[in-house]
């Protein structure tokens, strides 16, 4: 535990310093900032990224964006810290997305998806934008405004939905590639259409997606449904481990380094399991500690009503 708080403070000690270099233009607004679509359309070449581990929000959204960009025939690297998920590989192009900048390329623009810090794009990403004008698009409360242009749309279900706005105001002829992308994007971070974060405005996107050609299924049997064997033996081995706390009302599952290791040691296997104890009739809040390197551990908190996690994740 000791380990990763010394490592969580490196990296915002690492990320201030850098905050401290931008002059920020920040917009917490549903409506898109002409700032940020006029650097998009006087860029040439671009760098886009998502926060490491990413989840489909974050692939998604960078996906379409990379694809409508490609389309206006801009010079495009995509780039993240971590490998892309298993289950988000079937996604259109995903194999250009890769986990190394080319040294010395620089870029006219960077561009962040649904990354509330800025060390989540890893030290790579943040030395090859240096000199970029760096786009900041996220829907997260606490994002910390590092980017050139700041646009945050809290009440986006997904940042999906605001690059599909995006694409409409750069008038890009939205295709089934681009559609599907921003697909996944909403039914990830909507948990398909059940969470809080559910809108009018994700379901009348989505809508509009299903026009283009996008197929429910066959998104959902590629995100839900086509996990390796060891995710399984992983989740049984893990829900051995939980524990009922509180007066019935917390759940703690806990994933050690030698269990982790022995069902393939992948982090993508990880998500989603803290959705079973949060699923127990009556418990308010699943926490999940995954060791996923000796010493290192992951915390994962969800809750299943008015309990702020975040508060709780301070305290951690
Ligand atoms: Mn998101």
């Amino acid at each position: 535990m000791i380990t990763l708080l010394k490592w969580e403070h490196t990296l915002k000690t690492f990320s201030q310093n850098y905050n401290s270099r931008r002059k920020n233009h920040n917009y917490y607004q549903k409506k898109i900032p002409d700032h940020l679509t006029d650097a998009i359309i006087s860029g040439k070449s671009f760098l886009l990224s998502c926060h490491r581990n990413p989840d489909g929000d974050a692939i998604g959204s960078m996906m379409a964006m990379a694809l409508a960009l490609i389309a206006m025939n801009k010079e495009v690297t995509i780039y993240n810290v971590s490998p892309i998920p298993y289950n988000f590989y079937f996604l259109p192009e995903t194999h250009l997305c890769s986990q190394s900048i080319l040294a010395d390329k620089t870029f006219d623009i960077a561009m962040s998806f649904d990354s509330p810090l800025a060390f989540m794009m890893g030290e790579e990403f943040l030395n090859a934008s240096s000199n970029a004008q760096l786009l900041n698009v996220d829907h997260h409360i606490n994002n910390e405004l590092y980017g050139t242009y700041n646009w945050i749309d809290t009440e986006a279900s997904a940042v999906g939905v605001m690059v599909y706005k995006i694409l409409r105001k750069l008038d890009v002829d939205l295709n089934l590639d681009m559609a599907s992308c921003i697909y996944c994007s909403i039914i990830t971070d909507t948990g398909s259409f059940r969470y809080g974060s559910t809108n009018e405005e994700a379901m009348r996107v989505a809508g509009k997606l299903l026009s283009i050609g996008v197929d429910p299924w066959y998104m959902a049997k590629n995100i839900y449904e086509s996990h390796p064997i060891e995710r399984l033996t992983l989740m049984a081995d893990t829900m051995k481990t939980l524990t009922i706390s509180a007066e019935n009302r917390v759940a703690t599952l806990t994933i050690n380094h030698s269990t982790f290791m022995k069902n393939k040691g992948d982090l993508s296997l990880i998500d989603g399991i803290i959705n079973f104890p949060r699923s127990i009739r009556g418990i308010e809040i699943a926490i999940l500690f995954y060791e996923f390197q000796p010493g290192m551990v992951g915390i994962s908190i969800r809750s299943k009503g008015n309990v702020n996690v975040t508060e709780i994740g301070k305290l951690l």
